[in-house]
């Protein structure tokens, strides 16, 4: 099945043209080398060419043959070879490679410093006939720019996914270790034609029993099986696990036994997996235990784990998404609060993994302000890749452009040009441990993802955990080619659907700035009326703060402030009405509904008008994707198809249903233009969702 294939699909090349000047310039293959890995990369490069191009491509024995290609880690080339590019190895790190052609004998040369990037080497190269680009002169030097690139599972020992709309677990704990399914195989591939280069395989709701022998052999093979293809494995490390399953009665980090068994179960660890990662840790958030059950802080939780690690090489991933209910202050500032004056306090082996805006993973948040406050503290990003609060994977939502639009937000913590891309690749504070997570909406599904188009952010995520700085419109096109096809009449539109398909979400759902009026416990639908919840943050009301003089939450100096915990230039920006960007207005203010935006309409007009833009935008996709039959196979064309109308529907059930709600404030008509809704608020808010994957 086609949606299987994910991006490699290796279609023939249709351009004759192209074909043909392909088929001219490669013969057959030569390699270097005769590890696991460059078995694998001559094994992708052999079948992924002879697909492309339409005939049998060949091992060469000859390495000096012409018309070849030519892989292997440089130190196993011949002398020659190597001369040729002894310059561009220099400048590049362990997993970076170079594509050269070699001009007397015409031959291309994909080679790095070790087996795994001759491998990303060899996806970058098949990369450029999946999309048609010229293929003579080559001379590219390309190495990441973060060195963990992980994918953070939310897989529950019992096969559930926790915020997982693609089916349940890839990972079958019962089979294994013996029966390794094909599954692991493709995954870890697609994810090397990525660079990824991690993966966390359990829930940062954390079970202990991961880390027990009966479950350390099934990770081992895990481990074992993706090894080849550059990928680590961590796992989760429940703070409570010397309780749980070590029988001690405290896991408090000062205790000298819980120090020895953390360290004793982390030797374990390395013993069987020599190459294991580290771990990854939600402490003292939503229930999870931490070092604060012990009076303890973040700082002595993270390094006692983290030393543990050190002899052998491992990292901690320490989580900064806090918030407390014995808190009484803003939701979006605690997380800042709490670890800021922490900073410098960490062990070389932590990084701290922040979400990429300071609440949860919106449709649209402001940057997170943690990024640029802790110039000492390596910090790494965590991208929600699954759409728990975007429509789930029934919504075509291209997140590339959210990542983007993070990435490339200025922090001005070192003056103008201070992104959050620099601060996360380390190059703005120079930091040796840089990572960006991305939680997996990988699951059994024969699509992996449940809509043929999710599987564009999982692309995507890895395009840019690679290089943050990438655009998201190349991404988009790329994976389009590598997907569906090169044609210019379905690349073109399709990619300016998906490019839209963004701030479509976010107006359908959240427009100006709104944000967390999700529906209870599964988040999917409206529910900006939802109040009676326990905690006051989780309710929909604490985030709109929806009255009769207007909506938006007061995070300015007149209210909880949380403007001042960017730089002052961007406070300065956020904090005044007048200069704060519309699409974070509501974030930052509280609005009057007569309020007048930019374009002259009053607020309630131009929320209105917002909620219609994007039912229309849904509509424009769904009239884009109509045209596309020609180009694409049956099912999937359906399938987008169907999901669309799906997309389009509830689109409308979001504008009737929060639009009739706000309604009740503003007491103002529906401007001309916003259409009239078909129900009533009462039966809007009699919906329930008893089928919606929940949060197991
Ligand atoms: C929230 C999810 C919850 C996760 C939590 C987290 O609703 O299921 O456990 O994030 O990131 O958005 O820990």
């Amino acid at each position: 099945q086609k949606d299987y294939k994910l991006w490699l699909q290796y279609n023939k090349v249709e351009d004759a043209t192209i074909l043909n000047s392909y088929r001219s310039t490669i013969k057959g293959v030569h390699a270097f080398g005769n590890s696991e890995t460059i078995a694998i990369a001559t094994k992708e490069i052999e079948q992924g060419l002879s697909s492309l191009l339409g005939q049998e491509i060949h091992k060469i024995n000859n390495e000096n043959s012409a018309n070849i290609i030519v892989i292997g880690k440089t130190s196993e080339l011949s002398a020659e070879l190597q001369q040729n590019i002894q310059k561009d190895i220099r400048i590049i790190n362990n997993e970076g490679y170079v594509i050269k052609t070699l001009n007397n004998n015409k031959q291309v040369l994909i080679t790095g410093k070790t087996d795994v990037a001759v491998l990303y080497g060899v996806f970058h190269f098949l990369r450029l006939l999946q999309t048609n680009q010229s293929i003579s002169n080559l001379a590219i030097t390309d190495a990441p720019k973060i060195n963990v690139r992980i994918l953070n599972h939310w897989d529950n020992l019992n096969e559930t996914v926790e915020r997982g709309y693609a089916g349940s677990s890839i990972w079958n704990w019962q089979k294994l270790p013996d029966f390794i399914d094909q599954r692991y195989i493709d995954y870890a591939r697609a994810n090397a034609s990525i660079g990824i280069n991690g993966t966390v395989l359990n829930n940062v709701n954390a079970n202990a029993l991961i880390l027990t022998p009966q479950y350390f052999e099934k990770v081992t093979a895990l481990a074992n099986t993706f090894r080849p293809y550059g990928i680590k494995v961590y796992l989760t490390a429940r703070f409570s696990a010397p309780i749980e399953i070590g029988k001690l009665k405290t896991a408090d980090p000062y205790d000298p036994e819980v120090q020895k068994w953390w360290k004793d179960k982390t030797a374990e660890i390395y013993k069987s997996i020599p190459d294991f990662g580290g771990f990854l840790v939600k402490a003292n958030s939503e229930g999870q235990p931490g070092p604060q059950n012990y009076g303890r802080n973040h700082v002595d939780g993270a390094n006692m784990l983290a030393d543990a690690l050190a002899p052998f090489g491992g990292i901690v991933m320490w989580r900064a998404f806090v918030y407390s209910e014995h808190n009484t202050d803003d939701r979006a500032k605690q997380a800042y609060s709490e670890f800021v004056p922490y900073d410098g306090k960490f062990r070389d082996n932590v990084i701290v993994q922040v979400k990429n805006g300071a609440i949860d993973f919106q449709p649209r948040e402001p940057f997170h302000p943690m990024f640029g406050a802790m110039p000492k503290t390596p910090l790494m990003m965590e991208f929600q890749i699954t759409q728990e609060y975007l429509g789930f994977s029934t919504h075509l939502v291209f997140l590339p452009k959210l990542f983007q639009e993070v990435l490339q937000s200025d922090t001005y913590s070192k003056g103008k040009g201070s992104t959050v891309a620099k601060i996360i690749d380390g190059s703005l504070d120079p930091h040796k441990l840089t990572g960006m997570a991305g939680v997996a909406n990988i699951g059994s599904d024969i699509n992996w993802c449940g809509h043929p188009f999710a599987q564009a952010n999982w692309y995507g995520f890895g395009r840019l955990a690679w290089n943050p700085n990438l655009d998201s419109k190349t991404i988009a096109e790329e994976w389009l080619r590598m997907t569906f096809s090169n044609n210019e009449k379905f690349v073109q539109p399709v990619q300016e659907m998906m490019i839209d398909s963004r701030e479509a979400v976010v107006n359908y759902m959240t427009p100006l700035g709104l944000h967390h009026i999700m529906d209870t416990g599964h988040h999917y639908g409206p529910g900006p009326w939802v109040s009676n919840l326990s905690r006051p943050e989780w309710n929909p009301v604490y985030y709109h703060k929806a009255d009769k003089n207007g909506i938006g939450f007061d995070r300015s100096s007149t209210g909880s402030n949380a403007t001042a915990q960017y730089a002052p230039e961007i406070a300065k920006e956020f904090n005044d009405i007048a200069k704060c960007p519309e699409k974070d207005l509501l974030w930052f203010h509280h609005v009057s509904w007569d309020y007048k935006l930019k374009n002259g309409a009053t607020l309630w007009d131009g929320l209105a008008q917002k909620y219609q833009e994007g039912v229309n935008q849904v509509g424009n996709m769904q009239s884009t994707w109509g045209k596309m039959k020609p180009y694409v196979d049956e099912q999937r064309f359906h399938e987008v198809e169907m999901l669309l109308n799906i997309q389009h529907k509830e689109a409308k059930w979001w504008r009737d249903a929060c639009l009739l709600y706000f309604q009740q404030f503003s007491g103002k008509e529906l401007p001309n233009g916003v259409e009239k809704p078909t129900q009533t608020l009462e039966y809007f808010e009699s919906l329930k969702f008893p089928f919606a994957p929940g949060n197991n």
